[in-house]
């Protein structure tokens, strides 16, 4: 059975753009693949976090995990600080890395751009992913399209590998929704939605309420016209919009279109609101049981154990074939 690894970064509230682009792919794939998907909290520390906070999001993106459908009997559902391999294959690969290739990460850029300081953790970010996807030999990797350039140095860092010390990885392919893989801002289409976008009328929460759902929808940025056309080019924003709503609905887009032709963009908007609510709620209701009875600690304890046997092996293997002395 073939491999899927991703993983979510601990560093605020998980929006919809996450639960589209990457968390239901994860709940699609458990069923056919041998799925790991944990928290990334060491990548979460790449950009300053209070303490208490972190903690609280780490808890609270796994629980989401488990809110949203992945079922821990079929998926390891882990942290990546609970598996100290993650930062031991992360500094191997900061070795084969150049430091050329890492400056032109966009992400990288990106969270750097204006900043006097930037932390060295930023920069070698890409490396620590590389570890987290090869230390399982992941054949996919789910993401959103933000992330498709780390996974390709992730697959050239696996050939530089394998070219230098004798084939050991496989070189995963990434695996991106057809669409939604890039949900926008709700003010501003030319961003994508982000958690860690400070105005949080940007993003909807996987967490919001339904009446602060409908005031985000409401207030979202529109087009001029007031046709709903799906045209990313021409209509960025309500091209978002139908993205999102062709994914609560389990509508295509053209079925879309024709629900709301002649009826402008009032109709369209109030019932998108209401199919996010839906979908947002039986999650919602379920993140409350999982919080309320403790059984997380259990999940992650017992998601560690299991992935930490396949991880110590890579690093295992790695560190010998690199000529370290391994001991006896
Ligand atoms: P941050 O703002 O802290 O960088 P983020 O919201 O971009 O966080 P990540 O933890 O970096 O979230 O991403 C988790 C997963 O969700 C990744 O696979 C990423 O590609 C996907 N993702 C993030 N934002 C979007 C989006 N707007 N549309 C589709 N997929 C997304
Ligand atoms: N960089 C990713 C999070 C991430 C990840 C991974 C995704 C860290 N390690 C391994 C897939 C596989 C992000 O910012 N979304």
């Amino acid at each position: 059975m073939s491999r899927v690894l991703s993983g979510i970064q601990a560093s605020g509230q998980l929006t919809l753009g996450n639960y589209i682009g990457a968390i239901q792919n994860f709940v699609k794939l458990q069923e056919s693949h041998e799925c790991f998907f944990m928290v990334v909290d060491m990548h979460a520390i790449t950009v300053p976090q209070e303490p208490e906070a972190l903690r609280e999001q780490t808890e609270s993106v796994a629980a989401l995990f488990i809110a949203a459908g992945i079922d821990p009997a079929k998926s390891s559902v882990f942290v990546q600080s609970h598996v100290p391999a993650h930062a031991e294959m992360g500094w191997l690969f900061t070795t084969l890395a150049y430091m050329g290739e890492l400056e032109r990460m966009t992400q990288y850029k990106d969270k750097s751009a204006g900043k006097d300081s930037i932390g060295a953790g930023l920069f070698v970010y890409p490396t620590l992913m590389a570890a987290d996807i090869l230390l399982y030999n992941a054949d996919l990797v789910p993401v959103g399209d933000d992330q498709k350039q780390h996974l390709e140095l992730t697959r050239d860092l696996a050939n530089r590998f394998n070219a230098r010390f004798g084939d050991y990885f496989n070189i995963p392919e990434g695996y991106t929704p057809k669409v939604g893989a890039r949900i926008m801002s709700l003010d501003d289409a030319s961003k994508k939605m982000s958690k860690s976008n400070p105005n949080p009328a940007s993003y909807i929460a996987l967490l919001d309420p339904p009446d602060v759902i409908r005031k985000k929808i409401s207030r979202a940025t529109t087009d001029s016209g007031r046709e709903v056309k799906f045209n990313p080019a021409e209509k960025p924003e309500v091209s978002n919009l139908m993205s999102i709503y062709s994914h609560c609905a389990g509508l295509t887009l053209q079925e879309i279109e024709d629900r709301y032709e002649g009826q402008g963009y009032g109709a369209f908007k109030k019932e998108l609101a209401e199919h996010v609510v839906a979908t947002l709620e039986p999650l919602q209701a379920r993140y409350a049981e999982i919080r309320s009875s403790g059984e997380l600690h259990d999940i992650l304890r017992q998601g560690a154990e299991q992935v930490s046997v396949v991880a110590n092996r890579t690093v295992r293997d790695v560190k010998e074939r690199m000529g370290f002395v391994m001991p006896r």
